[in-house]
């Protein structure tokens, strides 16, 4: 396994999502996972840092300063982020930013070369790694390499802005097999590489590209539902006054937190029967705060929230708790399952593993209601949840009314059905299939299967 950030296994089980997917895949299959240990150290020998914890391994590696600064805030964050989440208004092209992405990526692959065997598979994380597999191969790499991206794939009109979408499409076009979370991510990746590189689709379903073939094929990210569902907290049905309305994003501009604000004001405004009897909690940790564009949103939400609450607040009720801060992971299911109503809503996003955490946590003879943004991956899989618009605020505030006043044998039939796709399609289902799809797809470049 690679990723740009290897956590270390006893921080993963508390950071969780995918770290603990990760760990999981690991322990299954022997491996070891390699990456940025987190430190920045002002050298361009790096030492390679090993550690054991029973079946579980990592091998990692400090960054520069400026590999921190134009690799990882720079390129990674400030360029392909913002515009495979189609915000391309928000992409800072600096010159240098890709040279140090390229050149961050040569020194993994120069470490990490010498430490694979003949019969491993090479399962890389997503946007920071794009060229890893190009520069794998050219230490003599012939094993089968895999890529996962965690974040959409925007439109191809957007990713073709770049100005190195030639390059990005070329390193896409080393891997055995591209996965990604969603079948619209499929589309919008196969449409990239026909506009960008002249890709084609073949009979088989594979790709043509740069004189390479790959497999792409959609795997959407699960959890663990056993690390959320014996929470013991009974939520207090007699009294809806206390109705919490949770919500827990990243403080990101993809979160759709500002137009989420702004539709609790109107709700409040339209149903003033509903004032003092609702809480937004909204947790929000930080993230990337020295990238501009994670101050200016931090401040725009203040200022929001701020006026929310001073209009319609009360000495004894204050409609939002914005809470700037991590929450411990073990308080999470337990916040989960005393909400009445989880309020996700991002202009877009990979997967949201928040809304399927949710799920997991709910009294299924008593559940809350999930309502997701339309335009977060998990709407292809979770359709039984209040799918809303959150770029329309009437249908922001009607999303929210309906799940306040959802009957109870509709939550519990609608929580049946998400639950039942939350199981189904959790972590370990995830690590499996796609093992098995990029051991086929390897053997297929070598020869040694028919598609
Ligand atoms: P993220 O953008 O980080 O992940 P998400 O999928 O929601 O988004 O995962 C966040 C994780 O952090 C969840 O497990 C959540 O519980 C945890 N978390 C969030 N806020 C927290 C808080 N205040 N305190 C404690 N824990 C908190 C990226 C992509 C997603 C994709 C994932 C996995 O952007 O679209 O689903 O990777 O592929």
């Amino acid at each position: 396994m690679v990723s740009n950030r290897v956590i270390d296994f006893s921080a993963a089980s508390q950071a969780g999502g995918v770290s603990v997917a990760i760990y999981d895949a690991l322990a299954r299959h022997n491996g070891f996972w390699f990456g940025w240990n987190g430190q920045v150290e002002d050298t361009e020998t790096p030492e390679m840092m090993v550690s054991r914890d029973g079946e579980h391994a990592t091998v990692t590696m400090p960054l520069t300063a400026a590999d921190y600064n134009d690799f990882y805030l720079g390129y990674s964050n400030s360029v392909l982020w913002p515009v495979f989440h189609n915000r391309l208004d928000l992409a800072q092209f600096e010159a240098g930013y890709y040279s140090r992405y390229v050149a961050v990526n040569k020194k993994f692959a120069a470490h990490l070369a010498p430490l694979i065997e003949p019969n491993d598979a090479i399962w890389i994380h997503d946007y920071h790694l794009f060229p890893l597999a190009l520069e794998l191969r050219k230490h003599g790499i012939e094993n089968p390499i895999g890529f996962f991206l965690h974040i959409p794939v925007g439109p191809a009109q957007a990713l073709i802005a770049i100005p190195e979408h030639r390059e990005i499409a070329r390193a896409l076009s080393a891997y055995d097999l591209v996965g990604v979370q969603t079948h619209r991510d499929v589309r919008n990746l196969i449409d990239f590489l026909q506009q960008s590189v002249f890709g084609r689709l073949l009979p088989s379903g594979r790709i043509r590209a740069c004189d390479a073939e790959l497999d792409i094929g959609c795997f959407p990210v699960g959890i663990d539902p056993n690390d959320f569902s014996d929470s013991r907290v009974v939520r207090d049905s007699e009294s809806p006054e206390t109705s919490r309305i949770i919500g827990i994003d990243r403080l990101d501009y993809t979160k759709g937190l500002p137009q989420k604000f702004r539709a609790f004001g109107k709700f409040l405004e339209v149903f003033p029967e509903h004032r003092r009897r609702i809480v937004l909690s909204q947790f929000a940790p930080p993230t990337r705060e020295s990238v501009e564009a994670y101050a200016d949103i931090r401040a725009e939400l203040e200022a929001l929230s701020g006026a929310i609450n001073g209009r319609y607040g009360e000495l004894d009720w204050v409609p939002i708790n914005y809470i700037h801060r991590p929450m411990p992971r073990h308080e999470l299911r337990d916040v989960y399952r005393s909400s009445r109503v989880c309020w996700v809503t991002p202009l877009m996003d990979g997967m949201n593993l928040v809304s399927k955490e949710y799920v997991a946590s709910q009294d299924p003879a008593d559940p809350g209601v999930l309502i997701l943004s339309k335009f977060a991956g998990a709407a292809e899989q979770l359709h039984d949840a209040v799918l809303v618009n959150p770029y329309d605020p009437n249908d922001m505030v009607q999303g929210l009314r309906q799940a306040l006043e959802m009957p109870v044998d509709e939550r519990v039939a609608r929580h049946e059905k998400l639950a039942s796709v939350v199981c189904k399609s959790d972590s370990k289902a995830w690590g499996k299939t796609y093992i098995s799809a990029l051991v086929k797809a390897g053997r297929r470049r070598i020869g040694k299967e028919q598609p």
